[in-house]
């Protein structure tokens, strides 16, 4: 299929060689390669997304990214440079490429200023943050985005009308030492990262986040982060048990109507027909997106995946690129007609 549009598509700063590196070793097989790809924006990506139908990619600073940042003011001078820099680099390439913000999620009005500077000033067409930010003298501490002082955040992203993709990233400090460490091979795909992110997204659901802001629109990776399997399981427990038992009180709608309205997710490194198939039994075509996942995984096992995928014309086209288009508000690209 051509014009497809992939929206979980990272990028390094080529000046954060070591840190690529390190990070490569836990998740590549090549390093070498793996280095080379995500620090390429506009030459190798390019052609595979030529070779494999991609119209247009969403681009996003790689994992863990600012949220690994503890200190304030390094953080929020680390997502200003990132804005910057791949505002500039894909000035020359609109019809192939647009940007999610990269954000300090340490203070909710820092982040809303800076949102709408890369909105405004870049057309940056959404938000990709790795769950949650470190935080404290050692980075230590956790920042979770479901609690009342981020209402002026979310407030801002309602306003600008931009998705926000809720990324994955490593366990850090006493979690990682006391839960991860001893069983270090489930960190990341495997498990940690699922874990993570569901946390995060069912405490703003449960925290009343989504009824404060009913027009938020989120976007979680990886077939949902495992949550599809268990809608039946989450909404017997919440409305049977633990409404009557006072979430009542903080979330007023069903998880299934949350997923309807508000939650949205993507193919990114989770290339199944029989989960996708499930997937749309349970969320629905209209609320999944295709991408890719590149560099952590390759342009030909997500494409040749979809392309080949047993599916009819029209969800083919909702999930490969028309949801995207219309969640985006993206307008013209490379096959966006075809
Ligand atoms: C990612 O999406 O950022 C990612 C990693 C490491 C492994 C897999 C993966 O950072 O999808």
């Amino acid at each position: 299929m051509l014009g497809k549009i992939a929206l979980e598509e990272a990028f390094a700063l080529p000046r954060f060689a070591e840190r690529t590196k390190w990070w490569a070793g836990l998740f590549a097989l090549d390093a070498a390669k793996h280095a080379a790809e995500i620090n390429d924006i506009t030459e190798q990506r390019i052609k595979y997304m030529d070779q494999y139908g991609v119209g247009y990619q969403l681009l996003s600073y790689t994992a863990p990214g600012v949220q690994d940042v503890w200190n304030k003011d390094e953080a929020e001078a680390l997502a200003t440079e990132v804005n910057d820099y791949i505002a500039s680099t894909i000035k020359s390439h609109p019809d192939r490429f647009g940007a999610l913000a990269t954000l300090s999620m340490h203070d909710p009005k820092q982040a809303a200023g800076e949102l709408r500077r890369v909105v405004k000033d870049y057309g940056f067409k959404g938000i990709l943050v790795n769950d949650t930010q470190r935080a404290g003298a050692d980075g230590d501490d956790m920042i979770f985005y479901d609690q009342p002082e981020w209402d002026v955040f979310w407030e801002t992203v309602t306003e600008l009308d931009v998705p926000f993709y809720l990324h994955p990233r490593n366990p850090t400090g006493t979690i990682h030492d006391k839960l991860w460490a001893p069983r270090k091979w489930l960190i990341g795909p495997p498990l940690s990262f699922a874990q993570g992110v569901s946390l995060h997204l069912l405490g703003m659901v449960t925290n009343g986040v989504f009824d404060r802001h009913p027009k938020l629109q989120i976007v979680i990776g990886h077939l949902g982060e495992h949550l599809p399997f268990d809608l039946w399981r989450i909404n017997h427990w919440f409305e049977d048990i633990k409404k009557p038992l006072g979430l009542k009180e903080t979330c007023k709608k069903t998880i299934r109507e949350y997923f309807a309205q508000n939650i949205w997710i993507t193919t990114s490194g989770h290339f199944s027909t029989p989960t996708l198939h499930y997937c749309m039994t349970e969320v629905g075509a209209d609320r999944i997106l295709f991408s890719i996942d590149y560099p952590f995984e390759n342009f030909h096992d997500a494409c040749d995946w979809f392309d080949k995928a047993e599916l009819n014309d029209v969800d083919r086209r909702k999930i490969g690129k028309d949801n995207a288009k219309r969640l985006f508000k993206l307008g013209d690209y490379k096959d966006s007609s075809a």
